[in-house]
């Protein structure tokens, strides 16, 4: 399970040395995924569509890497959301791509409130995947209409927020790290809309190590399992490959050199020094990915389609 192990050493090796600490980040779920899984089967035997959640920023990387299996067959709507973060170009893009391949799907921004239409367009897309099924039931004399949904993704995507938006509550339960989600019970949204006030909470993948770090980078993996300094250093780089000027912009700093280089720069700027003079490279991690997650250096879609940079 040395998932990270390439890569933990290309950043280690900048860092003057091996750092055991870096393969924790491998450690991540599997021991909640049975579990996990079996509770989200039972969930989704009661409801007719399900709402899949990804993150528009990773709209691959954020999918979950069973979601087919898990669904069997059952009808789904894709929502690329937290928008609001992604590039909107690239969003366009995504938004192609999965048409083209028949999903129906809807760019959103749970966190804003989104209004009638944008609502609308969510319950027309459920009520255009439930048609067979409510035919089906009709056929077995079954006259109940009432399409019932539920919410899935990985942590972190939003589902709290997105099952506030559309209820029209107040923020209850949401937090800027996962699984925070409790309790379950149906709220009408419509007359022949409900939804299950309990989002299905999907394990991420973590088969990619690339695909880990964009996860952390963004905020979908908690803290606990990374080193913010390791994170950071490969965000550095990461942003350096694909968006160039972007560091340099928020920094002012010379991007042509190592990201360590970079980082250390950063925190002079910043005046982030330890005793002796040392800059605190600590400190200036986690500012970086803090400053990184709250759109300071703009809207980054880490999932690309465009050019040679494919993911
Ligand atoms: N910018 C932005 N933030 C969002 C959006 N949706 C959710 N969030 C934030 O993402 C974090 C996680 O949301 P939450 O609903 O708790 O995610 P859950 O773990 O999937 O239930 C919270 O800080 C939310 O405010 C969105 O569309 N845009
Ligand atoms: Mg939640």
């Amino acid at each position: 399970m040395l998932l990270f192990c390439g890569t933990m050493n290309k950043i280690a090796f900048r860092l003057g040395g091996c750092k055991e600490e870096g393969f924790r980040l491998v450690n991540w779920f599997p021991g909640h995924m049975a579990k996990t899984k079996r509770l989200i089967l039972e969930n989704i035997k009661l409801v007719d569509v399900v709402l899949e959640l990804v993150d528009a920023r990773l709209p691959i990387s954020s999918r979950n890497p069973l979601l087919q299996e898990i669904l069997g067959g059952k009808p789904s709507v894709l929502i690329l959301n937290k928008a609001d973060l992604a590039e909107e170009e690239e969003t366009r893009q995504w938004l192609n791509y999965y048409s083209q391949q028949g999903f129906p799907i809807l760019v959103f921004n749970a966190l804003k409130n989104q209004g009638r239409n944008e609502k609308k367009k969510i319950l027309d897309l459920v009520r255009n995947q439930a048609k067979n099924v409510l035919a089906r039931r009709l056929a077995r004399g079954i006259r109940n209409q009432v399409i019932r949904l539920m919410v899935l993704g990985i942590p972190n995507v939003g589902k709290s927020t997105m099952i506030n938006n559309l209820t029209g509550r107040g923020v209850t339960e949401t937090a800027d790290r996962p699984g925070v989600t409790r309790g379950k019970q149906w709220v009408r949204l419509e007359g022949d809309v409900e939804l299950l006030d309990m989002p299905g909470i999907l394990w991420p993948k973590f088969a990619d190590p690339v695909i880990g770090f964009k996860l952390a980078a963004t905020g979908a993996i908690r803290e606990m399992v990374y080193d913010s300094l390791e994170l950071s250093l490969w965000l550095v780089d990461w942003l350096l490959q694909h968006k160039p000027g972007r560091i340099a912009q928020r920094y002012q700093v010379e991007e042509k050199q190592e990201p360590v280089a970079v980082l250390t720069e950063i925190c002079r700027k910043r005046g982030f020094l330890v005793s002796g003079g040392e800059v605190d490279l600590e400190k200036g991690a986690g500012i970086f990915l803090a400053e990184y997650r709250g759109g300071k250096l703009g809207r980054v879609t880490m999932d690309l389609l465009t050019g040679e940079a494919k993911c």
